[in-house]
């Protein structure tokens, strides 16, 4: 596996040019390599060292869109070319787009050999998948990262084992397996503890690695992290995933001085950790302030109170497809796990003139890592921010409604349980049956739509202003005939029950979001007194 180069005892260069990630042998003081990495070996190196040198901010996005007709304002959080320092296998969208697959196919083909392990345990939570579905959605995922899934396995059993998490039977099974697979890598789907993945890989032997799925995921997202952003928050998970593993430095040094020296080892370990801690905690400090850019620009853009919309949903339930549909923008909308690591907004223009903004979001998965639900949090704070969070469900999948719970899962970790919710069943022209499972929708008040071919979209921009409506406050005002934009803002962003021309003002009976209701608020004492 080509492996992470981490250089301690580099200062954070803010401002350096990047250069290129060297391939070098890891010299104890200066580089130690970090065995989490699934790139393929041949010229693949990310490294975390590189990460750190850029630090410019994310430059705002602008542009236009066209909507019903009109062109309006979009807001952009802007895709921008990937950062040089995250992975030179990462890419922008544009080129993971223009990208043939054909060519994906061949770079498949090329790619790493992985064996994948599941494990079904008695009781407990996570299974809700089955272990057979389980392994098939990380065969996916091992695809989207690139590699080439040549076998898997799985165990039930009534408890994990501590030291290997398998038992040792099924240990001796995968060896002679990947060794007659000539298998580089062995993913197993839950998350392994340090001691486990040490004791497993010293098992197999040889060159075999071991990951597990967490691993896996990072990977993808360091190779999917576009913005600045981005990038900082997945090298911050991954710098967290390694703290506790760098134990494996020790193996390392083990091997390498036969075993001799293992106080100069630890020794080493410890120093290696205190470096990667003070990494950690700059990182987080360098996130802040994009974060803090970022609220501000986005302060800025919303002077205006539109409401914010959230498209939240399982990964590669059709939220960009959505998006793009609504308001023609170009995200990319693929048929892989994590198309989308950053959050677009844009504006959605409805027939009748009123505004909402429409934001996309990373996908979610079941076994989503915490630490990755942790270091998203910034992001995800659009959704936290948002009047109304649209669940996007891709009801063709057969595990649709294990795919409903696991997102249910994370938005109440994501402590987003109070925002109102709509549920959206999309995909419906895949399903073997439309017409059943429309009627079985208007059973339960959800609505039926397909992003791709469009069918239903007037229903649910008429099903999001309603549901919309539910987070406004109604108000009554007469704004003043010299206040005319303000009445505009009402339109566009309120809903208008009644209007009536008065001597000193429009009377205006409307629902609007709290921020305007505010605003409103000298003007609707005035309502009062001329009652
Ligand atoms: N048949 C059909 N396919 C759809 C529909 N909506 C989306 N898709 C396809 O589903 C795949 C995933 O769509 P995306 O829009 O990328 O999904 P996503 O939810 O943004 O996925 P992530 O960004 O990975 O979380 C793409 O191949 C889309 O073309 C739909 O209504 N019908
Ligand atoms: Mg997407």
């Amino acid at each position: 596996m080509a492996t992470f180069f981490f250089n301690p005892t580099s200062p954070p260069a803010k401002s350096a040019t990047p250069s290129p990630p060297r391939f070098a042998p890891p010299h104890l003081h200066q580089f130690f390599p970090i065995n989490i990495s699934l790139s393929p070996r041949k010229g693949r190196i990310r490294g975390i060292r590189v990460l750190k040198e850029s630090a410019e901010v994310e430059t705002e996005g602008s542009g236009e869109v066209g909507v019903n007709g009109s062109t309006i304002d979009a807001v952009s959080e802007a895709p921008v070319s990937p950062p040089p320092r995250v992975s030179i296998r990462s890419k922008n969208r544009a080129e993971a787009s223009s990208e043939s697959s054909s060519d994906r196919f061949k770079s498949r083909n090329g790619g790493e050999k992985a064996y994948l392990v599941g494990v079904e345990c008695k009781g407990s939570e996570d299974d809700s998948f089955g272990i057979e579905d389980s392994l098939k959605e990380l065969a996916q995922l091992a695809d989207t990262a690139g590699l080439l899934v040549v076998g898997s396995t799985y165990q039930k059993l009534a408890s994990r084992n501590p030291r290997t998490y398998i038992g040792s039977g099924k240990v001796a099974e995968i060896k002679s397996a990947v060794h007659a697979l000539d298998v580089e890598t062995v993913i197993f789907d839950d998350e392994l503890s340090p001691g486990q993945l040490r004791n497993l890989e010293k098992a197999f032997g040889g060159d075999v690695r071991v990951c597990d799925r967490t691993a896996l995921i990072l990977d993808i997202f360091n190779q999917r992290a576009a913005t600045h952003e981005a990038a900082l928050q997945v090298s911050l998970a991954q710098m967290e995933y390694q703290l506790p593993r760098l134990t494996k430095m020790w193996t390392h040094l083990e091997r390498q001085s036969g075993g001799q020296v293992k106080g100069m080892g630890e020794k080493q370990i410890e120093v290696d950790k205190r470096i990667l801690r003070t990494q950690i905690s700059a990182l987080r400090k360098e996130l802040e302030s994009v974060r803090q850019h970022r609220k501000q620009y986005r302060n800025r853009r919303l002077s205006v109170p539109v409401p914010v919309v959230s498209l939240v949903g399982y990964t590669n339930a059709g939220k960009s497809t959505l998006l793009n549909r609504l308001t023609g923008a170009d995200v990319l909308a693929e048929d892989q796990l994590f198309a989308t690591l950053d959050p677009t907004t844009r504006r959605v223009q409805m027939k009748n003139g009123s505004e909402f903004l429409l934001t996309d979001t990373v996908g979610f998965i079941q076994k989503l890592p915490t630490t990755l639900v942790a270091a998203f949090r910034a992001t995800l704070e659009e959704i936290s921010e948002s009047s109304l969070l649209v669940h996007v469900v891709d009801i063709s999948h057969p595990l649709s409604q294990q795919q409903i719970d696991a997102v249910d899962k994370v938005l109440k970790e994501l402590d987003v349980e109070l925002i109102p919710k709509l549920v959206v069943w999309n995909k419906v022209d895949k399903t073997d049956d439309p017409i059943t499972v429309r009627k079985e929708a208007e059973r339960q008040g959800i609505i039926c739509i397909s992003a791709i071919t469009g069918d239903g979209l007037d229903e649910f921009c008429n099903a999001v202003q309603e549901k919309l409506k539910d987070s406004m406050v109604p108000v009554e005002a007469i704004v003043p005939y010299e206040k005319g934009e303000l009445l505009n803002d009402i339109y566009r962003v309120g809903m208008v029950e009644r209007t009536e021309y008065m001597e000193n003002g429009t009377f205006v009976r409307a629902h609007v979001p709290l921020p305007l209701a505010r605003v409103l608020t000298p003007l609707r004492q005035q309502v009062v007194a001329v009652h």
